[in-house]
């Protein structure tokens, strides 16, 4: 299947195209998956072809500020923001850090890590923060943070927090600044989004919206135990695993309490104990589930740093649940638009590409007990699940 692919790459990927993509998207998928294939696999093709998209991806931070466009043209060399803003989301432009600078280790061309420290160092600085917790927009001519006051661990600002530790893991533990950023962040996050739902004080990240609290957590903040365990596992304080604990805890009963034992894209929390009523609600427009891997992900951190089986026994109820209500009889997975509905929860005729290269990767990681599978002290996982070596490994 390796051989097979190999050819495609060969043959097919080919980057010179008039297209627009987003430059995030493109770097944790494809830079990121190029460059660890060839890591994993020594072929120097693999190396090439990242050089190429990488090239193509550059033009995205010629911007007055340098905060890099959302979207660029790989075949022109053209980049701008979406239609209706000269915004970036903040996540993106803070979670390509980890590929780009491997790039630049690789090829010895230091312009792509240049371009990428330089957004950290900027984003270091800024003002517009609440201990460490960071809006979701930055202007690309400004270079300031924007739509202030609103803070979330999940959709557009999520993979900054993951990157601040996971650049401080690739680089030897030495850039000080990111993991000051990192330590401060989660101090953040215990002072403000906190909080315990009723009946079973579950543990949960909420959000904070102009100093009003709400108890809406996305599945996409599930990643947070995981990074909370791989900074503990690297010598940060033993108080972030008791919150991967029971974050985890958390993120599983996400879909414990669910129908079909699926988790839905977004829960709220119930902050009041009332009869009849679980921790978790689900309000209409959320309970899809996209084959999302934050929580397998997060379990298999888990299970890697402690050993306890309940995370695989976890991990395989899930897995037993994708099964049941999104495997396609004639192939493939699917994204479905109903976790609340086991007799019919409506497929959607759609995979992600993430269900590949993250879900099930994150289960069969979970599943193994070889910590040589990818020895978490070696390689740091970029936020597609794509393994990069750890520059000064431990
Ligand atoms: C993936 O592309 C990445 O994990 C990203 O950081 C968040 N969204 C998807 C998976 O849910």
């Amino acid at each position: 299947e390796f051989e097979e692919a190999r050819k495609w790459v060969v043959n097919d990927l080919v980057f010179d195209k008039n297209v627009d993509v987003n430059l995030f998207e493109s770097t944790i998928r494809i830079l990121g998956g190029l460059l660890s294939t060839y890591h994993l696999s020594g072929d120097s093709l693999f190396l090439e072809k990242a050089k190429d998209i990488g090239n193509r991806l550059m033009p995205a931070f010629k911007t007055p500020s340098k905060i890099p466009y959302s979207d660029v043209n790989i075949g022109r060399g053209t980049a701008h923001p979406p239609r209706w803003t000269s915004d970036s989301t903040v996540a993106e432009v803070t979670s390509i850090q980890l590929e780009f600078r491997e790039l630049s280790r690789l090829t010895g061309d230091e312009k792509f890590q240049k371009a990428v420290d330089e957004v950290m160092k900027h984003v270091h600085t800024l003002s517009g923060k609440n201990d460490g917790l960071v809006p979701m927009f930055i202007n690309t001519n400004s270079g300031q943070f924007t739509h202030l006051g609103v803070y979330t661990l999940g959709a557009r600002a999520d993979s900054y927090y993951e990157y601040l530790l996971k650049q401080w893991i690739q680089g030897g533990k030495k850039e000080n600044e990111l993991l000051e950023d990192y330590m401060r962040a989660i101090e953040g996050v215990k002072k403000h989004l906190l909080q315990r739902s009723q009946p079973k004080k579950l543990t949960f990240v909420g959000e904070l919206a102009h100093g009003h609290f709400s108890a809406k957590m996305d599945h996409l903040v599930c990643f947070l135990p995981g990074t909370l365990a791989l900074g503990a596992h690297n010598g940060l304080t033993a108080d972030h695993m008791k919150l991967a604990e029971a974050l985890i805890e958390t993120c599983y009963q996400m879909y414990a309490q669910v129908e079909t034992g699926l988790s839905p894209e977004i829960v709220h929390f119930n902050l009041h104990a009332q009869k009849g009523h679980k921790d978790v609600e689900i309000k209409p427009a959320d309970r899809h589930n996209l084959l999302r891997p934050e929580t397998v992900e997060s379990l298999f951190y888990m299970y890697r740093f402690t050993g306890d089986k309940k995370y695989q026994d976890w991990g395989w109820e899930i897995l037993q649940n994708f099964n049941k209500y999104t495997r396609v009889p004639t192939g493939g997975y699917t994204s479905i638009n109903n976790v609340q509905n086991p007799s019919n929860p409506e497929p959607r005729d759609k995979m992600e590409s993430f269900f590949l290269g993250e879900t099930l990767k994150y289960m069969f990681l979970l599943f193994s007990d070889d910590i040589d599978l990818i020895n978490l002290d070696k390689y740091v996982f970029n936020t597609e699940a794509h393994p990069l070596p750890i520059w000064v490994p431990a």
